[in-house]
């Protein structure tokens, strides 16, 4: 299941539920393959189809989607918790085609608990390929769900709105001043011809895939 999320809300999300007072733990990157062509990489907000396989420290394969299930690769959305931490940071600015080896360590995967035939406290590592990369949901759904007053551009006050709601529908407490933060941040980088709105096109649009 996908959620209705632009990629700055999930990044704001995630560094919330990073929590700022531990420095994080790293995911180590290994580039295994990188294609000549790439014309865009992932990024928060990204949704990908991948092919994985999953290894614990001892070189027990957990999990293969090559071999395992429908051995289809498999589509979520990057950035915001849908997988395991180590995932949504070893899987930014990647090319399609391209494969990386991760390895991450157990906070940033499954902790002390495991899950099924990962035990407590284990160090994973992953070998993946993303094969597409589209664009995370910034549709005209989410345009209109957000333009309140239906007058074809969002105002500040609306983008404060979604924001709140989309805090809440997430399970964290809204936060006026963090909100405010967020809305300057989001007008400063998407309201292009600065008139104080952001309009259907310049939400529609994204300038740094042209
Ligand atoms: C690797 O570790 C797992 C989990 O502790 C264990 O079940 C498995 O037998 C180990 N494999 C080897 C080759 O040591
Ligand atoms: C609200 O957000 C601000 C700015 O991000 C932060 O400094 C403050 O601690 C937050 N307040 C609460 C109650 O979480
Ligand atoms: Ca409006
Ligand atoms: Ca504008």
């Amino acid at each position: 299941m996908l959620l209705a999320c632009w990629s700055w809300v999930c990044a704001s999300l995630v560094a919330l539920a990073g929590g700022a007072k531990l420095p994080d733990p790293e995911v180590k990157i290994e580039v295994l393959h990188r294609p000549f062509l790439c014309h865009r990489k992932s990024k928060y907000g990204d949704i990908l189809l991948v092919h994985h396989e999953g290894f614990l420290e001892n070189g027990t394969l957990f999990h293969s989607s090559r071999v395992h299930g429908d051995k289809n690769p498999v589509w979520f959305t990057v950035g915001i918790r849908e997988v395991i931490r180590g995932w949504d940071k070893g899987l930014q600015n990647m090319c399609a085609g391209e494969r990386r080896k991760l390895t991450i360590p157990p906070s940033l995967a499954y902790g002390k608990e495991g899950k099924g035939k990962i035990p407590p406290d284990s160090t994973l590592i992953f070998d993946i390929e993303i094969m597409e990369i589209r664009n995370g949901p910034r549709s005209h759904e989410s345009f209109q769900e957000m333009d309140l007053n239906d007058d074809w551009k969002l105002s500040k006050e609306e983008v404060r709105e979604y924001l709140k709601k989309e805090f809440l529908r997430h399970g964290y407490a809204p936060n006026d001043t963090h909100h405010e933060a967020m809305a300057e941040d989001i007008f400063s980088k998407e309201d292009e011809n600065k008139d104080g709105f952001i309009s259907a096109r310049e939400f529609t649009y994204k300038h740094d895939e042209l």
